[in-house]
């Protein structure tokens, strides 16, 4: 059974992963308004595994005896700045979350909640490759330019993206 306090900061982590979700689909429409169909695509694709992400939660919450809340998610920026923007707030996103399940963990490590810490065991090697995906993403604009068939290359390329979820065929499976 999970204690309140370690009920509370889960509830709290499964309204962070709807907004990222928020996020990455405000994303996914810019990119989509400003003609990069590839980032339109996975940013799209990235907002449903957020939303998968923050729905694990709350099933794990529930089985262990907890009360999962439908969270109240804030909007995020509809407009950014270029395309470079969208992949360096992602990055910050993706810091900002690491930071959250570190403390999630060290909460659940100090509570002896050995189930919680080592679902969330999961997620911190989930953050591990997305802040290097993000990272690998703006090195390849560091390489190959922010306009020009350098950038189509690479939109192209974001689109392949198909999100890591049940049924696809990803290791989340
Ligand atoms: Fe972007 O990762 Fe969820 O947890």
């Amino acid at each position: 059974m999970l204690n309140k306090q370690i009920e509370s900061l889960l509830n709290k982590q499964i309204k962070h992963e709807f907004e990222a979700g928020n996020w990455y689909l405000s994303m996914s429409s810019w990119a989509d308004v400003n003609g990069f169909e590839g980032a339109a695509r996975f940013f799209l694709e990235q907002s449903k595994e957020e939303n998968f992400h923050g729905m694990k939660i709350f099933h794990f919450i529930n089985n262990r005896e907890g009360h999962a809340k439908a969270p109240s998610v804030t909007g995020p920026d509809t407009e950014f700045n270029s395309y470079r923007h969208l992949f360096e707030r992602s990055l910050e996103l993706e810091k900002e979350n690491t930071r959250l399940i570190d403390d999630l963990v060290d909460a659940a490590r100090e509570a002896n909640d050995h189930a919680t810490e080592q679902f969330l065991q999961w997620y911190v090697d989930e953050q591990v490759e997305e802040e290097e995906l993000f990272r690998s993403i703006l090195d390849k604009l560091n390489i190959l330019g922010d306009k020009g068939p350098g950038l189509y290359m690479l939109d192209q390329e974001l689109g392949q993206r198909t999100a890591d979820l049940p049924g696809n065929g990803g290791e989340t499976e």
